[in-house]
């Protein structure tokens, strides 16, 4: 007998399958159990541009303290930026440098985290669906990385950040790499840049592209405030953990917001990092 169930309902055919055929339901296990609209909080529901750092004047030689500020602000106020330049695999590096710089931290301690740390990339495919607001492309989350530049392929909305406790729509300029501060650099930077919560919503009819570069710290590294930050007035505030645990940690739950950056605090109970 066929089945009255719209076609996936209930399966568990992957979003690859479901994106093969027009739908008209939603499968069940991709509704959003919350029961929110998934509602645009900013306060008219336009898109708002995210910063745009000049990496052209930055790499030019020093960075002058006006460019560097800049870049500190940035990173503090809003974790996240945008930036037009192929060269994203040998940029990483001056990346972390001049936020070392900008942080007045030593800049061993920077490389001693990040040169030759773990690199990874995620292509996320986002189909057309029939009903959006039931739905989350991904959950809100900060990254796990020292930073992730990511690339909007197609050139589909759907990134929002939560800036300042609201969610915001942000639009990217056409081809530009957009730099997210992570998990990672919040920890070494004893909160002091802030790791950028984001998530993505989806489109009733266009199909979007994104692909996530993630900059991790090496795998022998340990995690936490850089030691040249810290003094009596700016204790830290977060634990230390090797990487490999740190990593086992993030990828044993699911992606929530802040949460595992808060569990990472060392206000927050006990030790267990070790
Ligand atoms: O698809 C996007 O634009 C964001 C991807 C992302 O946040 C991730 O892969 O962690």
């Amino acid at each position: 007998m066929a089945s009255s169930k719209p076609k996936g309902l209930g399966s568990s055919l992957t979003i690859q399958e479901l994106a093969k055929e027009p739908m008209l339901v939603i499968p069940e296990r991709y509704v959003r159990l919350d029961n929110k609209p998934c509602s645009i909080l900013s306060e008219d529901g336009t898109s708002q541009t995210i910063p745009t750092v000049d990496m052209q004047l930055l790499l030019m030689g020093e960075a002058t303290d006006f460019q560097l500020d800049k870049l500190h602000s940035i990173c503090k106020e809003w974790g996240i930026f945008q930036k037009k330049s192929l060269l994203v695999k040998r940029e990483y590096k001056t990346v972390f440098g001049l936020m070392a710089k900008a942080l007045k931290i030593d800049k061993g301690e920077m490389e001693e985290m990040f040169d030759d740390g773990m690199q990874s990339v995620r292509m996320s495919y986002y189909p057309p669906c029939p009903q959006p607001e039931k739905v989350m492309g991904l959950r809100p989350h900060s990254d796990a990385t020292g930073i992730t530049i990511l690339l909007q392929v197609n050139g589909v909305e759907g990134f929002q950040i939560k800036k300042d406790g609201i969610w915001i729509p942000v639009s990217f300029l056409p081809d530009a790499f957009v730099v997210n501060v992570g998990d990672t650099l919040e920890i070494l930077s004893n909160g002091l840049y802030n790791s950028i919560e984001h998530r993505v919503t989806v489109n009733s009819v266009k199909e979007r592209m994104s692909i996530a570069m993630f900059f991790n710290p090496k795998f022998e590294a340990e995690i936490g405030p850089a030691a040249s930050f810290l003094n009596p007035q700016n204790p830290p505030l977060f634990k230390r953990i090797s990487t490999e645990k740190y990593y086992k940690k993030y990828f044993s739950r699911r992606l929530n917001g802040k949460l595992f950056l808060e569990q990472m605090k060392t206000e927050n109970g006990e030790d267990d990092t070790a």
